[in-house]
């Protein structure tokens, strides 16, 4: 006979954190929400931790380059989704790992040969408007010279001027040398009144531009995430069908971490990948997913994952449960799986952090996820929503909105999330396509999301992710008592 759990399995709205006491230390300012990311041995650190608990969903709609680098300034992490070719997630990362604060890869480059036409539709495209002048047109060519709007009058000018002949040519350029710091970079551009500096090799080809535009964001973040070697750390989604080409590329390009990216990861195929990576590449931290029980956890605990997602169907873009009749409620999941992961602690002595992924409404919902054993979250509305995120914002209706779609939607066709050896393609959509409320800068959105952490993390009484896991009180709510939070029998000036 079948299995059944009595209770229902519930989500994150239908509980509360009941407050604690709140000691005079015990104020946001001092709330550490550093945790781990990879599982470590009692008594260990592990080799990579987070500042804050926040990752970004290995989705096309949210995990792009740029999204990886303004997160990893914030303390968190993006895994980049892996739902491209090979190449193209490899040179994402490459990309993130090649960024350092302040100083940025060119996007628009054309060859000297190039003409006006090719300028002005390279920057109606990036929106930028330094274009680089490259011997072969690539963002690290040898530099012959720069373009900006000073340069040329599209009116005045016939179309098919080479760029060559109204460039500015680097023999004209302040320039700046490898090496150079973001200080001394900074320096140069307000002591010559520049707006771009281009940043050379010694044989003269570009590596980068400091703008003086991007001067305040250059100030760096104390709590943002990099390696040894001073560079933003990422994570790269893999699925389990191409691993034996697309992990070498992207260990090669020097991605931190992995994930396994599916929809349901209590398979054999997750743990074929898991031993394959861990033979090959004995250094490198992959983490497996999705489960929601405790024998999905163990299951990917003893195959070896190094940290572990928890949530089926309860993405905001996700149709899983209703297509398949497959899921749990996120809070159940989570519930149960931390469980799982203490009880395999006290047995072991090794420590498996899990991932809340999905699901994240409101903010008091991260509280409520990491009060209930995760250890940080993976969100993918929710960053999908930022200027970083790589997807088109548009005017619909008067509002600005962004678009977001989920992996196992037509538009993803990341059939490789999703089947379970079959015949290699989507046969069924398990996602939606949609619009989100456009949010502005990520920066502006986390910090104003943690600083509400935060201070529940107060109201419970605790400073630390681990305390609020061990300490907190949580009560389910009734449907009526639901009402009763919101604003309730006033009448609302602005609805
Ligand atoms: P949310 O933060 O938007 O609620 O959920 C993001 C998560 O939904 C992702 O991290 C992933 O686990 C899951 N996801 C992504 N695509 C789909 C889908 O198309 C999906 N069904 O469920």
């Amino acid at each position: 006979m079948a299995q059944y759990f009595n209770e229902p399995s519930r989500t994150f709205s239908e509980y509360l954190l009941v407050p604690g006491y709140t000691g005079p230390d015990c104020i946001p300012a001092n709330v550490d929400l550093s945790t781990p990311l990879v599982k470590f041995r009692k008594g260990e650190e592990p080799s990579i931790k987070l500042n804050i608990p926040m990752t970004s969903a290995i989705m096309q709609s949210v995990s792009g380059e740029k999204l990886a680098v303004a997160l990893a300034q914030e303390g968190g992490i993006s895994f980049i989704y892996g739902s491209q070719s090979v190449e193209d997630e490899a040179a994402m990362v490459a990309r993130v790992k090649a960024t350092k604060a302040g100083f940025v890869p060119s996007d628009s480059n054309v060859k000297p040969d190039s003409i006006l036409a090719d300028v002005v539709r390279l920057k109606e495209k990036t929106g930028h408007s330094t274009v680089a002048v490259t011997e072969d047109g690539t963002a690290d060519g040898k530099l012959l010279g720069i373009v900006t709007s000073r340069d040329y009058r599209v009116s005045r000018m016939d179309p098919k001027t080479p760029v060559s002949e109204f460039m500015t040519p680097v023999e004209k350029l302040i320039v700046a040398h490898e090496g150079v710091t973001l200080a001394e970079a900074n320096d140069i551009l307000w002591d010559n009144k520049l707006n771009q500096l281009p940043v050379l090799s010694e044989d003269g080809k570009l590596l980068y531009f400091v703008f003086r535009k991007d001067y305040d964001a250059h100030k760096s973040n104390p709590i943002e995430l990099l390696d040894s070697k001073k560079r933003y750390v990422v994570g790269a989604g893999i699925n389990t069908r191409d691993y034996e080409t697309r992990v070498p590329a992207l260990v090669a390009a020097g991605v931190d971490v992995l994930c396994i990216d599916s929809s349901e990861g209590y398979t054999e195929w997750q743990k074929r990948t898991l031993s394959w990576i861990h033979e090959n590449y004995p250094d490198m931290k992959v983490g497996a997913g999705n489960v929601v029980d405790e024998e999905g956890f163990r299951f990917l605990a003893e195959s070896g994952a190094d940290f572990i997602k928890v949530g089926i169907g309860g993405g905001s873009i996700c149709i899983t449960r209703e297509t398949k009749g497959i899921g749990r409620g996120q809070a159940t999941a989570v519930i149960e799986v931390a469980k799982a992961r203490n009880e395999y602690f006290k047995e072991t002595g090794i420590y498996i952090p899990i991932c809340s992924d999905g699901g994240i409404v409101y903010d008091y919902h991260m509280a409520l996820a990491l009060a209930m054993g995760a250890d940080f979250l993976m969100l993918g509305r929710y960053f999908s929503r930022f200027d970083e995120s790589p997807t088109a914002k548009l005017l619909v209706n008067g509002t600005y909105v962004k678009e977001y779609w989920g992996e196992g939607s037509n538009r993803a066709r990341n059939w490789q999330r999703y089947d379970l050896g079959g015949d290699q393609k989507l046969s069924f959509e398990e996602g939606v396509d949609s619009y989100v409320p456009y949010a502005g800068p990520l920066s502006d959105g986390v910090r104003q999301s943690l600083a509400k952490v935060r201070s529940t993390m107060c109201n419970v009484g605790v400073l630390n992710i681990k305390d609020l896991q061990d300490k907190a009180k949580l009560t389910l709510v009734s449907a009526t008592s639901i009402v009763e939070g919101g604003a309730h029998d006033v009448i609302l000036k602005n609805k």
